[in-house]
């Protein structure tokens, strides 16, 4: 198999894929920090992880419609001003198995920790494709390119069609103020091979599945890519929508992420003494919102006060030039005073002020994406 030369992970991730490896950390290890360290933020795969080992000889090629290919090494990249830009990666599988607990849903079960804050380090994609002559704010070239497609070297198996996949809207790729990246580094180190290494793209505000590890190509091409992860996976189908009535093309591909919140200093049941119990978690939204409040429940959606946040604690030092955080989660604390058994409930609103569904069932989708819904855990008092 493709799978022997795997890098070595830190053994408190809870594995929910072999091979590929697709593993998060524990609750209250992701909630301990604003900043995920490397160890332990999640790694989501499709294929074994690529060696890429002769650094010297790597180069991404930057062609389509952008005009003749450009071959551009990881000494070009580093030359374009360097941004460090500090974003949330959230796979849309996130919560997916409490999904799965409402109705079946295909694809790899997720807790509530498919998710990561980290300050990426890298060139803006704009700065990139402005160096191979698209200038910065082009909707469309005047070859009709619209959209920008990454290609990674990772093979994924047979029916998902070869190398991993992605694009996004040439407008976004453009805009530098969205601060799409060509990251080189993860919170100040060289990115590791699980998450991308040597070069992958962080688009912030938008699903995991777009931010394409270990680069090979980025092509500007006519229309979205024909990926198999854009055309046939990642789509938010209704809940009328089921494996013998889907039409993939009915859909488009997800992007931005809606507004997401969930508790990490407790588990789905738990036993607590009557008293004093500390509820912390992580809030975030996607496309640049900001999170505006985060609510608390103490009695299970019946009556709610407000969390206290705490979003700036913890951010390291990293030389550069620190953009901006509106990409990146808040973490959210409360106190409850804890009585009897109960159901504790968070949601959060984002600063346009959508709020997160109260239930699963009413966003339950065939592929298990994008689960928002209220976070509740159940805690047993013991007399
Ligand atoms: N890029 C490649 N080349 N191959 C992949 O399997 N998975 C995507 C994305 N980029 C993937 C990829 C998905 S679905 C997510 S959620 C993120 O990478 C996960 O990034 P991480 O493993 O660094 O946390
Ligand atoms: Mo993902």
């Amino acid at each position: 198999s493709g799978y022997s030369r795997e890098p070595p992970r830190h053994p408190s991730l809870r594995i929910n894929a072999k091979e590929p490896f697709n593993a998060e950390p524990a609750r209250r290890d992701l909630a301990a920090a604003y900043i995920t360290p490397i160890d332990l933020f999640f790694k989501r795969n499709h294929g074994p992880i690529p060696v890429l080992d002769d650094i010297d000889s790597y180069y991404v090629t930057v062609g389509g419609l952008a005009g003749g290919p450009r071959r551009l090494s990881l000494d070009d990249i580093r030359k374009l001003p360097k941004y460090n830009v500090t974003a949330t990666l959230q796979c849309a599988g996130n919560r997916r198995t409490e999904m799965s607990k409402s109705r079946k849903v295909r694809g790899v079960g997720w807790d509530v920790c498919a998710l990561g804050n980290a300050t990426w380090g890298g060139a803006k994609l704009s700065d990139v494709l402005q160096l191979v002559g698209v200038p910065y704010h082009t909707e469309i070239t005047p070859s009709g390119g619209k959209h920008v497609e990454f290609v990674s070297v990772d093979q994924c198996p047979e029916e998902k069609g070869g190398p991993y996949k992605a694009s996004i809207p040439l407008g976004q790729a453009t805009n530098p103020a969205a601060d799409v990246l060509l990251a080189y580094e993860m919170n100040g180190k060289v990115l590791k091979r699980d998450h991308g290494y040597p070069l992958r793209a962080i688009v912030p505000g938008v699903i995991g599945a777009r931010s394409v590890k270990w680069l090979d190509r980025i092509d500007i091409i006519e229309e979205e890519s024909q990926g198999f992860f854009m055309q046939k996976d990642y789509k938010m189908f209704p809940p009328s929508v089921d494996w013998d009535n889907i039409v993939w093309s009915t859909r488009k591909p997800q992007m931005d992420y809606p507004v997401q919140s969930a508790i990490c200093s407790l588990e789905d049941v738990g036993t607590v003494k009557p008293g004093q119990v500390i509820v912390a978690g992580y809030a975030l939204s996607g496309g640049g919102r900001g999170i505006e409040r985060v609510d608390i429940s103490p009695d299970c959606g019946k009556s709610w006060f407000e969390a206290h946040r705490y979003q700036k604690q913890g951010i390291p030092y990293v030389a550069g030039n620190i953009t901006s955080d509106k990409w990146a989660w808040v973490l959210f604390e409360a106190i409850v005073d804890v009585k009897g058994d109960t159901e504790i409930v968070a949601k959060a609103v984002d600063s346009s002020a959508n709020v997160q569904p109260e239930s699963v069932e009413s966003i339950w989708n065939l592929r298990g994406i994008l689960n928002t819904c209220w976070h509740r855990v159940r805690l047993l008092a013991t007399p």
